[in-house]
């Protein structure tokens, strides 16, 4: 059985291994839709399998990566931010490749640069001259998948272990200020608002009884 994420190939080493096109192939993901049985001979079968992914990635990261793979519909996420998150990634990761790719003679250091001075040397303008961000985002994504930037890794072990540091450590300080809120509140069953207009009513209503015990 072929198993993997979407998109990385899976029916074609089917079709490889089978010497024939028996599995639909395509450069998107979920082109193998349901299950396929390939008889090789020789006692040999093979099961093609719809691309697979988590059902919930904690690290946000990885879904970006998985996005600029292509392993991620277009249309499940904002086209946009997936080619902000891969030129971010990449200027800092791979920097020669990419002021050479996009023929820059200096490599602007924010994401933001970068992509409006690859647009203009790769002609993504809009009408009025204004850069069109979503052309150029498209432009790079699909020459990452393609393999035209060559062979980069959007992800390492090093950066796993440092990004699952991060996240321990930003779910720690949420704990931490959640049961700060909770302790702050614990003084009855009445939130602060609420303690704040009982007082008031109570000044106002003794206000009233000192007015009336004058009269
Ligand atoms: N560069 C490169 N491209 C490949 C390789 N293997 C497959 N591809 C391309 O990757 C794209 C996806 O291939 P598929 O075989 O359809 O991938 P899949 O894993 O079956 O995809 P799903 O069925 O959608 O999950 C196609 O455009 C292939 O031509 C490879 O070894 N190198
Ligand atoms: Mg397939």
């Amino acid at each position: 059985m072929i198993t993997g994420i979407p998109n990385v190939g899976k029916s074609t080493l089917i079709n490889i291994l089978a010497d024939r096109i028996i599995a639909k192939t395509g450069n998107e993901p979920a082109v193998t839709k349901s299950q396929q049985r390939i008889n090789l001979g020789s006692g040999i079968i093979l099961f093609d399998t719809p691309g697979v992914l988590w059902p919930k990635l904690e690290n946000p990261n990885s879904i970006y990566r998985l996005a600029s793979s292509g392993a991620v519909k277009n249309t499940a996420m904002e086209y946009d931010d997936v080619g902000f998150f891969a030129a971010d990634y990449l200027i800092k990761a791979y920097p020669e490749v990419m002021k050479e790719r996009f023929k820059l003679d200096e490599l602007p250091s924010t994401e933001i640069e970068f992509l409006e001075a690859a647009a203009k040397t790769r002609g993504a303008i809009a009408s009025g001259g204004r850069v069109n961000l979503h052309k150029i985002c498209e432009i790079l994504l699909k020459e990452l998948q393609s393999g035209k930037l060559g062979r980069v890794t959007l992800e390492t072990p090093e950066m796993l272990i440092c990004e699952k540091e991060e996240m321990a450590k930003a779910a720690a300080k949420k704990a931490e200020a959640k049961a700060k809120r909770k302790e702050k509140f614990k003084t009855g069953s009445l939130t602060p608002d609420k303690k704040d207009r009982k007082e008031k009513r109570e000044e106002k209503r003794q206000e009233q009884s000192r007015r009336m015990r004058k009269k």
